[in-house]
């Protein structure tokens, strides 16, 4: 009963918003280090250098002019270069992690750190030692590393100089990214993951795309699962032990109404938010739907001989997703939405939501487990989740993040029953910024979402310094009783 004995309790981060050191150990530029801050209210911009060399910035997703290039504009704060610190801070922040009792820690490398341009054809030896040391530094503590290959970002050059996934010349830069990583760390890490949040990329923070249009869009995202399905096949070759997933935001939606206008609506728009991503890596091939939609609205998908081959022999091991919040869709037009920064989601009646808007459903986590194992029966990876809320820190030092603890508590308690009352094969848990990050929806850092605080602000300014939270104690009774125990106190 409950959690499987080997179950993987853990958390997780992303170079982009965690790592800093964006200028160091010959690491190049991403296109995240042109992305400003924000907040709430404030949308984040991306800073570009025009043709006729005008610097000035624009809607982080809108459409780059032809010429344009990402660059940094010294009036601005980009909360990617230091982050949050772990290029300095990795040795004490696994040592965090493995005081908690981690089973495995998700992060990212940063693609830029190997390949600083992304064309090279022999990596970045400093960038392939950070990773070393980090890896050794989580499996002395029996920590297993599981590792995003690209995160949010892509090589500025590879963006600005080919147009980043619009490229087909990328999916072979990042096949040898990929080859380069796979090889170095064959015996240190297992799990992997190819893209994350795969179903939200778009434009040139995300993509390296110029032009954020559906006929861009999709011929990017068509390299992305070739990109993809070649790096499971590499990585299998090169340790049959692997275990490489895909990712998706799984934003479970429901209808407004019975109303079978509204059910049906919310069919195609969980098709186009996120099924369409899942069918094609986990059955290796485009579903009919989409094929169908593509004709319909003109848009052509350039393959290249032996595409769908790949596809097929690229389907992932497993699926990780996150979860932080349901959606409501409907046929009505003039809908309420809360603010979820990236996502705008319709208002649902029945729920709360969090401080910046993303309703709060523990729920739906436990329907979002049946639907992809109903659809897939492939295993599952809640490789994110959890609360971003802003944290007080008392006079005596203690932070008090009650809140954060009931927020998982809830959700925990609903995978239980997935796994137990559903039979759903789910493997592991790493709830989102375990230790303080910056936002990617924001840019802020009161957005917290961590166990562990880090002393650091919106504007860039703190000590860097790590304290634990009241939910840091509260997160190792959970993995030391194996999910058995999630009581508050
Ligand atoms: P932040 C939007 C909707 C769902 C997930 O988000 C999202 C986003 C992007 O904001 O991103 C994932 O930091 C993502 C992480 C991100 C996390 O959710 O906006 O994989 O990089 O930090 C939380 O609160």
């Amino acid at each position: 009963m409950g959690f499987p004995k080997n179950f993987l309790w853990g958390g997780a981060t992303a170079a982009n918003q965690y790592e800093g050191g964006y200028n160091l150990g010959g690491r190049g530029l991403a296109t995240s280090d042109i992305i400003t801050e924000g907040s709430l209210n404030i949308p984040r911009k991306a800073s570009i250098r025009l043709i006729d060399g005008t610097v000035t910035s624009i809607g982080r997703h809108d459409p780059i002019p032809e010429g344009a290039v990402g660059c940094i504009d010294d009036n601005y704060y980009y909360p990617s270069h230091v982050a949050t610190d772990f290029y300095h801070h990795y040795k004490e922040d696994i040592a965090l992690l493995a005081e908690m009792g981690f089973k495995c820690f998700r992060m990212s490398i940063s693609w830029s750190r190997i390949f600083p341009k992304g064309d090279e054809t022999t990596p970045n030896e400093e960038g392939l030692k950070f990773y070393d040391d980090v890896f050794d530094e989580c499996l002395k503590y029996g920590i297993e590393p599981v590792v995003t290959i690209c995160h949010f970002d892509i090589p500025k050059y590879l963006a600005d100089e080919m147009d980043g996934w619009l490229d087909r010349r990328v999916v072979d830069y990042f096949t040898n990214y990929c080859e380069a990583i796979f090889k170095r760390y064959k015996n240190k890490v297992k799990y992997w993951m190819t893209f994350n949040e795969i179903n939200l990329l778009n434009g040139y923070a995300t993509l390296g795309t110029r032009k954020t249009d559906d006929q861009t869009r999709y011929q990017a995202i068509h390299h992305l699962f070739v990109a993809s399905a070649k790096a499971v096949k590499l990585g299998h070759e090169t340790n049959p032990d692997f275990k490489i997933g895909m990712m998706v935001a799984y934003i479970l939606s429901y209808p407004e109404t019975c109303k079978p206008e509204d059910v049906q609506e919310d069919l195609f728009a969980s098709r186009d938010l996120k099924y369409f991503f899942c069918d094609v890596q986990c059955r290796g091939y485009y579903p009919a739907y989409k094929l169908k939609e593509f004709e319909r609205k003109g848009i052509i998908i350039k393959k290249e001989q032996g595409d769908d081959e790949i596809l097929k022999e690229g389907v992932v091991d497993y699926i990780g997703f996150s979860y932080y919040n349901s959606s409501v869709s409907s046929a009505r037009k003039d809908t309420e939405t809360t603010e979820g920064n990236v996502i705008r989601v319709m208002k649902n009646k029945y729920l709360k939501e969090s401080d910046w808007g993303w309703p709060i459903d523990p729920l739906g986590v436990r329907t979002s487990l049946n639907y992809l194992y109903d659809r897939y029966e492939l295993p599952l990876f809640i490789v994110e989740n959890g609360l971003g809320a802003s944290d007080t820190v008392e006079e005596d030092g203690s932070i008090n993040d009650d809140y954060r603890i009931e927020y998982l508590r809830d959700h925990i308690a609903e995978m239980k029953k997935a796994i137990e009352l559903d039979g759903v094969d789910l493997i592991g848990y790493t709830p989102w910024g375990c230790i303080d990050l910056v936002s990617a929806g924001t840019g802020e850092m009161k957005k917290r979402y961590g166990f562990v605080y880090v002393d650091m602000d919106d504007k860039g300014k703190g000590t860097l310094n790590r304290s634990r939270k009241k939910s840091f104690y509260w997160y190792k009774k959970v993995i030391s009783t194996n999910g058995e125990d999630i009581s508050l106190e």
